[in-house]
């Protein structure tokens, strides 16, 4: 398996309004896309830089992954999100080679990806993701 690119770079924020204005007025960038994704408590807000995003993360529950998060460690990166050609597959190669998995199988997240996520404690502190258009 080898990623393509980072395909996303995950940052949690505590109101999105407010971070985008960051993006778009000191960065420059342009928030081309928000989503909900109601499975994963969370509004995105998506920024294009080169062939990388940068997606932004609002907590629409505290008990959400990034409610959590932010309760325990405040705003910041939350997570890097690596292309592949297929989550499926890089999941099961990664579980063979001794990592923890949070999904054994990849399901639909923002931007009707495919993705999945390796445990932080199994990647050196870093929370990744794998995601693939299929
Ligand atoms: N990066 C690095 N470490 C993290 C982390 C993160 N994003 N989130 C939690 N941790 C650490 C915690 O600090 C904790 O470490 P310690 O034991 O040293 O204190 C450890 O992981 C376990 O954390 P926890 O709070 O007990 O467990 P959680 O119930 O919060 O679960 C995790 C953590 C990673 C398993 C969970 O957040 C998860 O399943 N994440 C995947 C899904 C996700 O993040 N969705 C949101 C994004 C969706 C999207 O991109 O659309």
């Amino acid at each position: 398996m080898r990623p393509s690119h980072i395909e996303h770079i995950g940052i949690a924020v505590s109101n999105l309004e407010e971070a985008i204005r960051y993006y778009e007025q000191v960065l420059g960038l342009e928030c081309y896309a928000l989503e909900e994704v109601k499975d994963q408590k969370v509004r995105t807000a998506f920024f294009r830089v080169g062939e990388t995003k940068i997606e932004l993360l609002e907590s629409t529950g505290a008990d959400g992954a990034v409610g959590k998060f932010i309760e325990k460690r405040g705003q910041g990166v939350h997570h890097i999100a690596f292309a592949m050609d297929d989550t499926d597959k890089a999941l099961k190669e990664a579980e063979a080679k001794g990592v923890q998995l949070i999904d054994k199988t990849s399901r639909k997240g923002a931007e009707g990806l495919d993705i999945g996520f390796l445990h932080p404690k199994s990647t050196f502190g870093v929370l990744t993701e794998f995601c693939s258009h299929k």
